[in-house]
C-alpha cells in the first residue's frame, strides 16, 4: 500500500476549501468519499458535503440567458432581472453574446462603463481563483473599474495601516497560541473569539487550532471575560465572565477604561513616551478638557447599560494582569466602526503590554485560523492579474450607490473620487445577494446596467439576477494547489470527479472569451490550466530559493507525493515583539513610525465623522437612540456555523440547523414573552427598510434588546419587484433588514450590525420557501419557437 491510499486501499487525493483539507477516496467499486486531512486536530465538516446530491442538485447545468435580456436585444418589451426566465443555449451562443456586449460596452463607453465585480470568496486553490481570473481577464481586455478593501474590514484596512500597521500585517503576525497559553493571564475580548468561524481560513488549513487553542488557554488558568450582546460566542471548556454589553457601545467602554487608567494614573507613561505619539490629544478629550464630559465609568455605563463599578474594577484587572485585549471583526462593521479599533489601539498602548508575549491587542482570535498561527510565514505562489489600465475604483460597499448615482462624488481615506457609469458588470466568485446590506435597495440598482455576466456553480439569488450565466466547476473537479499563509504544508488538489453537466473552470470560460475579443495571448500566454499550475509551481520554488533559502520538490515530486512541507520554526511569534525591542531599528509603517494614538494626518483630512483619534459617536439607529421606540431590537447579524457565508445555504448540514425550513432567529425570552412568542413560532422580522420572516428561538444566550439572525439564508423574495407587492424576504436574510449607510467618510465600510428591527408573530398567509429552487429553464429550441 502506498502512502496514499487509506487503508482500505482505495486511493486518497486531496481537495481544499476554505473549511480545510480534505482527504478524497475513490475505488473501482464504492462512490467518492470526502474525510477530513488525517492529521487535522479539530477538521470541518462544512466541506464534506461538496458532493452531495443536494448541492449538486443546484448546479447550473449549462450556459443560460435571462429572457428578458434576450427579448431586449431583439427591441422586444422585456421583463426586469429578478424570476426571469433563461433560455439554455450552447456554449458557443453564450459566449458569443457575452462577447459582443463586452465589445459594444467598451467600444461606446469605454472600460471605465466595466465592473469587475467579484467581490467575494469564491474558492481555495492558488490558480482557480475566480477573483483573480475575472480581473485578469478584464485587464487583458483594457481595464475596469474595481473595488478596495473588503465587507470584512472595510473600516479596519481603512484606518489601521494610520495607527499601526496594514491589517494584513495584523492578521500574519498574531501571537501564537501556545505563547498565549504561557504568557497570558487575562483575555479579555470583545465580541468574542468563535472557533467556529475560525472553521475558516483563506484557502483552507491542514490544522484548525483556535478550539485547542482556547480550551489550552483555559486549561492553563487564563481568566476569560467576554463583553458581547451574546454570552456563546466564546467557548473555551470552562467559565467566562459574561459582560452582556449594548450592541455599538463597545467604544464608550473603552474609553471608560482608558479614563480609569488615566485617573488612577495606572496608565504606562514610559511606554507612550518611548513607542507611541498623539497621547496628550486624546488624553484632553477622554478626560472631558475638550468637551466638559469625562468619559468616565458612570457615563459609559449610561451608554453600555454595564455597571459602572464593573467598568472601573476591569481596569484594575487589566492593568495588574499580563492582558490581551482581543476584538471581533464585527464591531467595525458597524456606523462609525473606525472608532473601536482606534480604542482598542489606544487602551492597549496605556495597558503598555503590546510586544510583550500574551500581552497587547488581538483583531482576532477566532475570526480566522490564521490568527495565532505557530508556523513560519512564507510567500506563495499567485497567478497575476496584470495592470488595470482604469483607475477608477469604489469602496467595496459602496457599489449600490455607484449604480444608483453615476457621476456623484464620495471621499475615502481624505480623498475625493467619482461613481462611473457602469453598462456592464461581471462577476465571478462573490454573491451580492448575500454579502450587500439593505437587498431592496440593491435590486434597485441592479436593473440600472445594459448587462450582467456572471459565472456560478449554482442558482443562488446573484446568478437569478443576472444576463448571462455560465457554468462554473468546482473545486473537486478541476486540478490546483493548495497554498494557505503560517501552514505546515502545501498539498496538490487533484481532480476527484468530472465536471458537472456542461461546467467550465473559470479560466477556460475567460480562455474562450479571450479567443472572441482578441486577447488570448494576453489571457492565456498559450498555457492549459495544468501548465499554469507547473509554472507557478516552479516560479515560486526558485523565488523561495533565492529569497527564503527553502527548498520545495520539484512540481512533478510535489504532484507525485500529493504534499510537501512548509519551513517549519520553533521561533515564538509575539505580536510587534521586535518594535518593542528596538523601535528605531524596527519602526512602523505609520507617518511617524510609532503608535499613533492621535492621527495628524487623519485630523487634517478634518472629516466631522472620523477625527484624528478614538471617541464616541452615537450610531445613526441604536438601543439609545430615539428610533429604538419603534423599533426596539438591535439586530445581530453574525456568521453562519455551518457554512460559509452563503456558500453550500443548500446542503444538508446548513439546513439541518433551520426551523421549518427557515433561519433561526434568537431572541432573549423576556423579549420573546412580551410579544406572545414561542419556540419554532413563525415570526416577521421588520424595520423601515424592509421585512423577513425567522423562526423564532428564546435563549438566554442574547442580551435583552437584541436579536441574533445569522447571515447566509439565500435570498428569497416574495415579489422580486417593487410593483408586484409589499417587499417581504421569505426565507431570513437578515440583508433584508440592514442599512446601506457608510461607516464614515473616512472609510466607507459596511455597516451591517447598525440595525434596529422590530419582531413580530406572523399572522399572514403561510409561504413557502423557493430559494432552493431552479429559475424556470427552457431549451433554445423551445425558446424559437415560442
Ligand atoms: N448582514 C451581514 N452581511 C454581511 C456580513 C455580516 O456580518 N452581516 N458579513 C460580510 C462579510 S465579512 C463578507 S466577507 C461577505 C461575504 O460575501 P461573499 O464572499 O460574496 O459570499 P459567498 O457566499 O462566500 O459567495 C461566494 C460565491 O462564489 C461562488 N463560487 C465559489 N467558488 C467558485 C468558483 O470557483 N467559480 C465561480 N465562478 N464561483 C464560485 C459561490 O457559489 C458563491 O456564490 O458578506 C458580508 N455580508
Ligand atoms: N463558519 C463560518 N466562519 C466564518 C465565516 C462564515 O461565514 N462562516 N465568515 C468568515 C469571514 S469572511 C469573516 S470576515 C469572519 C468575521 O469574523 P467576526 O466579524 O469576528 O465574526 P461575527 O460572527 O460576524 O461576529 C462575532 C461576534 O461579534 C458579536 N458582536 C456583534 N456586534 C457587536 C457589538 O457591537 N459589540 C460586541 N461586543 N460584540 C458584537 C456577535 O455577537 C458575534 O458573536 O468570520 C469568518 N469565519
Ligand atoms: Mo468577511
Amino acid at each position: 500500500m502506498s502512502k496514499n491510499d487509506n487503508q482500505q486501499g482505495q486511493a486518497i487525493t486531496y481537495t481544499a476549501a476554505h473549511w480545510g483539507l480534505y482527504e478524497i477516496s475513490q475505488s473501482m467499486t464504492e462512490n467518492m468519499t470526502i474525510g477530513p486531512y488525517r492529521h487535522d486536530p479539530n477538521p470541518s465538516d462544512i466541506g464534506r458535503y461538496l458532493n452531495h446530491p443536494q448541492v449538486e442538485a443546484l448546479r447550473v447545468q449549462k450556459p443560460a440567458i435571462r429572457k428578458g435580456w434576450l427579448d431586449q436585444q431583439q427591441g422586444k418589451p422585456s421583463a426586469p432581472r429578478g424570476g426571469d426566465e433563461y433560455i439554455e443555449v450552447s456554449w458557443d451562443t453564450a459566449l458569443d453574446y457575452a462577447a459582443d456586449a463586452l465589445r459594444k460596452v467598451k467600444q461606446q463607453h469605454g472600460n471605465q462603463a466595466i465592473f469587475g465585480g467579484s467581490y467575494g470568496w469564491s474558492s481555495a486553490g492558488r490558480f482557480h481563483h475566480s477573483q483573480s481570473q475575472v480581473h485578469r481577464f478584464l485587464n487583458s481586455f483594457g481595464g475596469y473599474v474595481r473595488s478596495k478593501n473588503s465587507y470584512s474590514l472595510g473600516a479596519a484596512s481603512a484606518l489601521l495601516h494610520w495607527l499601526v500597521m496594514p491589517m494584513k500585517d495584523l492578521m500574519e503576525s498574531h501571537t501564537d497560541w501556545k505563547t498565549m497559553e504561557k504568557h497570558c493571564e487575562l483575555f479579555l475580548s470583545f465580541g468574542g473569539s468563535k472557533y467556529q468561524n475560525a472553521q475558516v481560513s483563506t484557502g483552507g488549513t491542514a490544522e484548525h487550532r483556535t478550539r485547542g487553542g482556547l480550551n489550552a488557554m483555559h486549561n492553563a488558568g487564563v481568566r476569560f471575560i467576554n463583553v458581547s450582546p451574546v454570552s456563546d460566542d466564546i467557548e473555551t471548556g470552562g467559565n467566562v465572565e459574561w459582560l452582556p454589553i449594548k450592541p455599538n457601545t463597545d467604544t464608550a467602554l473603552m474609553l471608560a477604561l482608558a479614563y480609569t487608567l488615566w485617573k488612577h494614573d495606572l496608565h504606562d507613561r514610559d511606554f507612550i513616551e518611548r513607542y507611541c505619539v498623539g497621547y496628550s490629544e486624546f488624553e484632553r478629550y477622554v478626560t472631558g478638557e475638550t468637551d466638559h464630559q469625562p468619559k468616565d465609568a458612570h457615563w459609559a455605563a449610561a451608554i453600555t447599560g454595564l455597571p459602572a463599578e464593573r467598568i472601573e474594577q476591569l481596569a484594575f484587572e487589566l492593568s495588574s494582569h499580563r492582558s490581551m485585549i482581543n476584538m471581533a471583526w464585527s464591531l467595525q462593521r458597524a456606523d462609525h466602526g473606525e472608532q473601536p479599533c482606534f480604542a482598542l489601539i489606544t487602551l492597549a498602548a496605556m495597558l503598555g503590554q503590546i510586544g510583550l508575549p500574551g500581552g497587547g491587542f488581538a483583531f482576532c482570535y477566532g475570526a480566522e485560523n490564521l490568527l495565532g498561527s505557530p508556523h513560519k510565514h512564507v510567500f506563495g505562489p499567485t497567478l497575476s492579474q496584470g495592470k488595470n489600465a482604469v483607475e477608477h475604483f469604489i469602496p467595496v460597499a459602496r457599489i449600490a450607490d455607484m449604480l444608483l448615482h453615476p457621476g456623484e462624488h464620495f471621499t475615502y481615506e481624505g480623498k475625493t473620487y467619482q461613481y462611473q457609469d457602469i453598462r456592464l458588470i461581471y462577476w465571478a466568485g462573490g454573491n451580492p445577494f448575500h454579502h450587500h446590506q439593505d437587498l431592496k435597495r440593491l435590486s434597485q440598482a441592479w436593473q440600472r446596467p445594459e448587462t450582467i455576466i456572471t459565472n456560478e456553480q449554482y442558482w443562488t439569488p446573484a446568478a437569478k439576477m443576472a444576463d448571462i450565466v455560465f457554468p462554473a466547476t468546482t473545486t473537486i473537479e478541476r486540478n490546483d494547489i493548495f497554498y494557505a499563509k503560517r501552514e505546515p504544508i502545501i498539498a496538490a488538489m487533484k481532480q476527484a470527479k468530472l465536471p458537472e453537466g456542461q461546467a467550465w473552470d473559470d479560466y477556460a470560460i475567460f480562455a474562450a472569451l479571450s479567443e472572441r475579443l482578441g486577447i488570448a495571448e494576453q489571457f492565456t500566454e498559450g498555457k492549459t490550466a495544468d501548465e499554469w499550475l507547473e509554472h507557478l509551481y516552479s516560479h515560486w520554488r526558485q523565488a523561495l530559493k533565492e529569497q527564503e533559502d527553502f527548498e520545495l520538490p520539484d512540481f512533478a515530486t510535489f504532484w507525485q507525493n500529493n504534499t510537501a512541507d512548509m519551513p517549519h520554526s520553533d521561533d515564538p511569534v509575539i505580536m510587534l515583539e521586535a518594535f518593542r525591542r528596538d523601535p528605531d531599528a524596527n519602526p512602523l509603517k505609520t507617518p511617524s513610525g510609532k503608535i499613533e494614538i492621535f492621527s495628524q494626518s487623519i485630523a487634517d483630512f478634518g472629516l466631522q465623522d472620523c477625527p484624528g483619534y478614538a471617541c464616541w459617536i452615537e450610531p445613526h439607529e441604536w438601543l439609545g437612540s430615539p428610533k429604538a421606540e419603534q423599533f426596539p431590537l438591535h439586530l445581530i447579524s453574525d456568521q453562519p456555523k455551518n457554512k460559509l457565508h452563503s456558500q453550500l445555504d443548500h446542503s444538508p448540514h446548513s439546513r439541518k440547523d433551520r426551523i421549518n425550513g427557515r433561519e433561526p432567529i434568537y431572541l432573549n425570552p423576556q423579549d420573546a414573552e412580551r410579544r406572545g412568542i414561542m419556540h419554532g413560532d413563525l415570526v416577521q422580522v421588520f424595520n423601515e427598510r424592509g421585512r423577513c420572516l425567522a423562526s423564532a428561538v428564546p435563549s438566554e444566550t442574547v442580551r435583552q434588546g437584541v436579536v441574533r439572525l445569522s447571515t447566509g439564508a439565500w435570498y428569497d423574495p416574495q415579489h422580486w419587484h417593487n410593483d408586484q407587492g409589499e417587499w417581504l424576504e421569505k426565507h431570513g436574510n437578515p440583508n433584508a433588514l440592514t442599512a446601506d449607510v457608510p461607516t464614515s467618510s473616512f472609510a466607507q465600510g459596511c455597516t451591517a450590525q447598525t440595525c434596529l428591527v422590530e419582531v413580530q408573530a406572523w399572522k399572514g398567509e403561510s409561504l413557502a420557501v423557493t430559494a432552493f429552487d431552479l429559475p424556470s429553464l427552457a431549451t433554445e429550441t423551445d425558446h424559437h419557437q415560442s
